[in-house]
């Protein structure tokens, strides 16, 4: 996959994409990741980017010039090679991020992630040249950078062959839609506090249903939403159901 990231401060991304999992893809070739200074498509002698509201208002709006010639450039570099890319604009007015849509943004050939910065990009970009507007979260980051790095980070990962074998994407925390189970790791018996027996038992039937409880449990408590679209088997929702009256039904460690 081939992504290529428009911004104003590209030097953001030296550290962040050359650690862990996404400087391997890199390595292995299983991403490229180039970035690409807006300012350098800018068309005046000052290297303009951005420009005061037309209407009057507050703060600036980056300019569509630059923007339009930047993508237009990649474009035309890349236009050989197979499907055209997706041109995404990070703005807390885009679709709400989540693992669906990393999923989703996986299986693309090629991404063009457009940064806005200040008050935002000028409207026209929206309109004319992205094919999709994508939000973290719902609070205010100065610019999309951050955002541009978290779309970066979930989608490399779930390319082929860019975790280790002893990572696994299947038992990720949310891959189901579910929150993980508590995990534990060496020592068994650390300041008192123990790993609970049922991990130490060797009877893998009994850890699985552990496991799935303490999913179910977790996600109940903590993210309910998550609850209503994830796939439960008519047995695990009346389960689910009992508990708030019954919770003595919980497996004991
Ligand atoms: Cl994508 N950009 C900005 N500027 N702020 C955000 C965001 C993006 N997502 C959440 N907040």
């Amino acid at each position: 996959m081939r992504i290529h990231i428009l911004t104003l401060f590209p030097d953001m991304f030296i550290g962040p994409l050359d650690h862990s999992i996404v400087q391997r893809a890199t390595q292995r070739g299983i991403a490229h990741i180039e970035t690409h200074n807006i300012r350098d498509y800018a068309t005046d002698k000052h290297r303009i980017t951005d420009d005061y509201l037309h209407g009057g208002g507050s703060g600036m709006l980056l300019k569509p010039e630059p923007i339009f010639r930047a993508v237009e450039a990649i474009l035309g570099q890349e236009r050989e090679d197979g499907a055209p890319p997706s041109i995404i604009l990070l703005t807390p007015q885009g679709r709400l991020f989540n693992q669906r849509i990393a999923e989703e943004l996986a299986k693309k050939n090629r991404l063009i992630l457009i940064c806005g910065h200040y008050k935002g990009v000028d409207e026209r970009v929206r309109e004319h040249l992205v094919d999709d507007e994508i939000s973290i979260g719902d609070y205010v980051l100065s610019g999309g950078e951050l955002a541009a790095m978290v779309l970066v980070e979930a989608i490399v990962r779930l390319l082929p062959g860019a975790l280790g074998s002893q990572d696994s994407l299947v038992d990720d925390s949310l891959t189901s839609g579910l929150l993980g189970p508590p995990q534990y790791t060496r020592p068994a018996s650390f300041r008192e506090w123990e790993v609970p027996s049922v991990l130490l038992s060797g009877n893998h039937a009994l850890i699985a249903r552990w496991r799935r409880q303490q999913t179910l449990l977790r996600t109940h408590q903590r993210r309910p939403d998550l609850l209503e679209k994830a796939l439960l088997t008519e047995e695990e929702r009346r389960w689910l159901q009992g508990l708030d009256r019954q919770p003595e039904n919980i497996l004991v460690s």
